[in-house]
């Protein structure tokens, strides 16, 4: 009898479960319901089967419990209720399949006004691609690939050259406006998933898959990788907005076509070096930092990565967080750098600058950080600490001890890279938790101390 009870209680509570449930799909925000629609379809006719077993489990139990002098008898064979058991069982399994196959069809048929978007994946990041003003992407291929060339697009198809690129994990979309996405993986297996447009697909190394959704709502949605690619997966993050036509159209002409990326940009030393003239009240004549006024060395540091915090510190997305006091004397500096090519130029000076012997300020173990700089922070920042482009990390050989110390203590309590916009950051902030207190990171700016 009591075996009976749990069963009722189990199939009341899963049921109950169900509709009182705070967890379910985020608000949808594409033309995608009919994924949810399928859903429920399949939550109602397994809803019912789960029911139906249940309590005739439930019934048996007690109708057949064990009675004095009453013995089991052997029926093997049923023709009849064997008849309607498989006749029910495939009109339910029709039911909740049959819908999707003609849902399917239309996940693998993208609207002929659909836009073309490609999405490029690698470990752990994103980067886009849009056709530019003649409405074609250009050929691509991996030998192309260099730090100049994240995409690797080929620099001789005319195609291209108008690309619009977006080395950025941050991608803006139109209302209302199909899109196909492109899916392209040049390492491992990777997976594109905005929740809120309900479809998703795989990245295939060596092959172009693609998925398409026509968003219907503004907003700012999380793009996931929801395939496990490697150690950095759970850092793999990225971020689509969709805006408004006007938001849209401004926010393309403010990107960079793949000519743009090519042309050398000119850049002018002599006024790189009049612009550093404040930052070397702080920084140093040499870029070679001041530990008293919490300023890092500058000297070797990588063009990209000094660009990106300038940009950032400028935008308030670095250096606002209010526990941020460091952070918050740089930002109104980058203001003085009026537009790109002001920190295109500052950042060229800064390149020539010698720097000066780096000093070891923190004490710590080196051995005790090891095993997991080696197995973790060198997926992303080399062996060698000298930092990979693919993933967007600096070298950590240049940087001060005590200025790598407190930017570590900053991404652990959450006051770097926390920003909605700062993904980068977000990334580094997520890793940062390895590090589990001081000593530990002591420990490992120790052992970055002996690269
Ligand atoms: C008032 C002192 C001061 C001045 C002037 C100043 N900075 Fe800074 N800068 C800092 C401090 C302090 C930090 C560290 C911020 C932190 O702890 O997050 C910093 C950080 C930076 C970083 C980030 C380095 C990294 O490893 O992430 C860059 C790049 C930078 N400054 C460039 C400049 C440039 C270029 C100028 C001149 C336009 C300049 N700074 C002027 C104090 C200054
Ligand atoms: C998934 C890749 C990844 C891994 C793994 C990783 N980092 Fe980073 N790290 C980054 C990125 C990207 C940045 C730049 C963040 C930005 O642009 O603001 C960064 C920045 C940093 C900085 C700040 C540099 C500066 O100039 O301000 C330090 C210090 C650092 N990482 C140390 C580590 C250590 C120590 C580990 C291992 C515990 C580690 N990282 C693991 C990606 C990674
Ligand atoms: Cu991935």
């Amino acid at each position: 009898m009591s075996i009976a009870i749990v069963l009722l209680v189990l199939v009341l509570g899963t049921v109950l479960f169900h509709f009182l449930s705070p967890w379910y799909f985020t608000p949808i925000a594409s033309n995608w319901s009919a994924m949810d629609d399928t859903v429920t379809l399949t939550f109602i006719v397994t809803g019912i089967g789960f029911v139906a077993v249940n309590v005739f489990i439930v019934y048996c139990v007690i109708k057949f419990r064990n009675k004095e002098g009453r013995r089991a008898k052997y029926e093997p064979e049923s023709v009849k209720l064997e008849s309607w058991l498989t006749g029910l069982t495939t009109v339910g399994i029709a039911a909740m399949l049959a819908p999707g196959l003609f849902i399917w069809a239309e996940v693998v048929t993208p609207p002929d006004d659909a836009m073309e978007i490609e999405v490029l994946a690698r470990q752990w990041n994103w980067s886009y691609r849009l056709p530019g003003a003649d409405g074609e992407l250009g050929a691509v291929d991996v030998s192309h690939t260099t730090a100049d060339n994240p995409l690797g697009i080929d620099p001789t198809d005319p195609f291209g050259r108008d690309d619009i690129i977006i080395y950025d994990p941050v991608l803006h979309l139109e209302v209302d406006q199909p899109v196909t996405f492109l899916l392209r993986s040049t390492d491992v297996l990777h997976n594109f998933t905005v929740p809120q447009f309900r479809v998703k697909m795989d990245f295939v190394p060596g092959q172009v898959s693609y998925i398409w959704a026509e968003p219907n709502k503004v907003g700012s949605y999380d793009l996931l990788c929801e395939e496990l690619c490697g150690v950095g997966h759970y850092a793999m993050r990225g971020r689509v907005v969709v805006d408004d036509a006007e938001t849209y159209a401004r926010w393309t002409a403010d990107q960079p076509t793949f000519a743009d990326t090519q042309s050398a940009l000119s850049t002018d030393l002599l006024a790189g070096q009049t612009g550093y003239a404040l930052c070397s009240s702080c920084h140093g004549a040499d870029g070679e930092g001041n530990a008293a006024m919490h300023a890092p060395r500058l000297a070797g540091m990588d063009s990209e990565y000094m660009k990106r915090q300038l940009r950032h510190f400028k935008r308030g997305v670095r250096g606002t967080h209010e526990d941020d006091v460091w952070g918050r004397t740089m930002a109104p500096m980058a203001m003085t750098l009026a537009d790109a090519s002001a920190i295109e130029n500052v950042v060229a000076y800064i390149n020539t600058l010698p720097g000066a012997e780096l000093a070891q300020t923190i004490a710590g173990d080196p051995g005790k950080s090891a095993a997991l700089y080696k197995s973790t922070c060198a997926q992303c920042h080399g062996d060698d600490g000298r930092g990979v482009w693919t993933v967007n990390a600096p070298a950590l050989t240049d940087l001060d001890d005590w200025y790598m110390a407190e930017q570590l203590h900053n991404f652990r309590a959450g006051i770097r890279g926390r920003h909605d916009d700062d993904l980068y950051g977000l990334q580094m902030g997520l890793l940062s938790n390895t590090l589990v207190d001081d000593e530990a990171v002591n420990n490992m700016v120790a052992y970055i101390n002996t690269l």
